[in-house]
């Protein structure tokens, strides 16, 4: 079989930067090197040891330019999933996942790794956006839940599952091994974690009945090391809280719970310029870090996040590599201005590893 050429590439690539950051000999590079040339002449792919594997994934953390929580990109942990063949088999684990990294509230940045894309054999698909999320369903009266799952919820639907129809109903685990039917999972209840939201100084806010899931683990993005792409790699960390507080739970298109809110603080909602908005939204976010901080759930605030993205930023530097990032994801959807990041530009160029889109 003649080499793939643009694969060979991208593995020298990744081996030589991989290696050397790992402080490898020239001759444990060479001889990588050599090794999976001929393996990709024999089969037409390679595959990667667990060391690649581990300091890939978290070389694709810290190229992630949307990404403003990277200074703790060396502390991902990576569990090795690429011996699940069946979708069953990578439910377990998913699940394995979910607890693992919640534990209890003190939440491990972790992603699991299955098997490659590969010319010969069948990979598995994730088909949630995140492993815990919100169900949406469209009713006479309009919509319940997350609007952002009709779709999702829809599908899981047409394989047989049913929700409450409630607002904050978990969604299960939808699962693809190769061309077959997905097969759903529901998670056991035990395993999510979830934080009713309360507020430091508002009387009798906890009667909107707000709640969020303590861990956000996106679950369809590709991950690509060296050539390889790993179709099924769902990772997790943190929130920072104006994710749940001024998007999730705040966007018209989404939970849209700001007129309620305002409701609820007596605000005069008649005019813009009285700054309901503004007002609901800085309590929401205060409501999300206080009930989250209570929870024993780590959780960030926008402005910690933005200085410790400045670290991340002077540390790249003091190790010689330049920080490349997406500024209109960096700056955070409350008080941007606020945040150095606001006042900073970035080289948006796509490194690899990498975490990408699906087509
Ligand atoms: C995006 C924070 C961990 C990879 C983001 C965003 C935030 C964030 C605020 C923007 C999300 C949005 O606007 O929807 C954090 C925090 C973490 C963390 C506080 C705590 C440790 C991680 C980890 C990974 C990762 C562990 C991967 C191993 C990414 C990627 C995106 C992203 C790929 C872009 C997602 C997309 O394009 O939809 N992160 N992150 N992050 N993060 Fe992180
Ligand atoms: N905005 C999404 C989650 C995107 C990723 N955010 C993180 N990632 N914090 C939401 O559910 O609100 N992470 O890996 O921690």
């Amino acid at each position: 079989m003649s080499v793939n050429l643009e694969l060979k590439q991208s593995a020298e690539r990744f081996i030589l930067q991989c290696y050397t950051e790992l402080d490898k000999t020239s001759d444990d590079i060479q001889h990588r090197i050599d090794e999976i040339t001929a393996e990709i002449m024999d089969s037409g792919t390679y595959v990667h040891t667990y060391e690649e594997l581990e300091h890939g994934a978290k070389m694709a953390w810290r190229n992630s330019n949307r990404c403003i929580g990277r200074l703790f990109w060396d502390k991902l942990r990576v569990t090795d999933a690429r011996h699940a063949e069946t979708a069953g088999q990578a439910a377990r684990l998913l699940i394995q996942h979910v607890n693992k990294a919640t534990n209890s509230g003190k939440i491990i940045p972790t992603i699991t790794v299955f098997g490659p894309k590969h010319p010969q054999k069948e990979h598995l698909v994730i088909r949630n956006h995140q492993l815990i999320r919100y169900a949406g369903y469209e009713g006479r009266d309009g919509i319940t839940g997350d609007p952002a799952s009709l779709e999702f919820t829809s599908l899981c639907q047409s394989l047989g599952w049913s929700g409450t129809g409630g607002e904050y109903d978990i969604l299960p685990l939808v699962i693809q091994q190769g061309d077959r039917r997905p097969a759903w999972f529901p998670i056991p209840e035990e395993s999510i974690l979830q934080i009713s939201l309360a507020h430091p100084h508002i009387p009798d806010f906890e009667s909107m009945q707000l709640q969020w899931y303590a861990v956000p683990i996106i679950s369809d993005m590709n991950l690509e090391i060296g050539g390889i792409t790993y179709p099924a790699a769902p990772f997790n960390g943190w929130y920072m809280g104006t994710e749940i507080g001024s998007r999730n739970l705040a966007d018209s298109f989404r939970f849209n719970k700001l007129p309620v809110i305002a409701d609820h603080l007596g605000l005069d909602r008649s005019r813009e310029s009285s700054l309901w908005r503004d007002r609901a939204l800085l309590e929401l976010n205060t409501a999300v870090l206080y009930s989250f901080k209570q929870a024993g759930v780590s959780i960030v605030d926008h402005h910690t996040a933005a200085m410790q993205f400045r670290s991340f930023e002077d540390r790249e530097y003091r190790s010689g590599r330049n920080v490349t990032g997406d500024w209109s994801w960096l700056i955070p959807p409350m008080s941007p201005a606020a945040t150095h990041i606001f006042h900073s530009s970035y080289d948006n160029e796509m490194l690899s590893p990498a975490f990408r889109y699906k087509d």
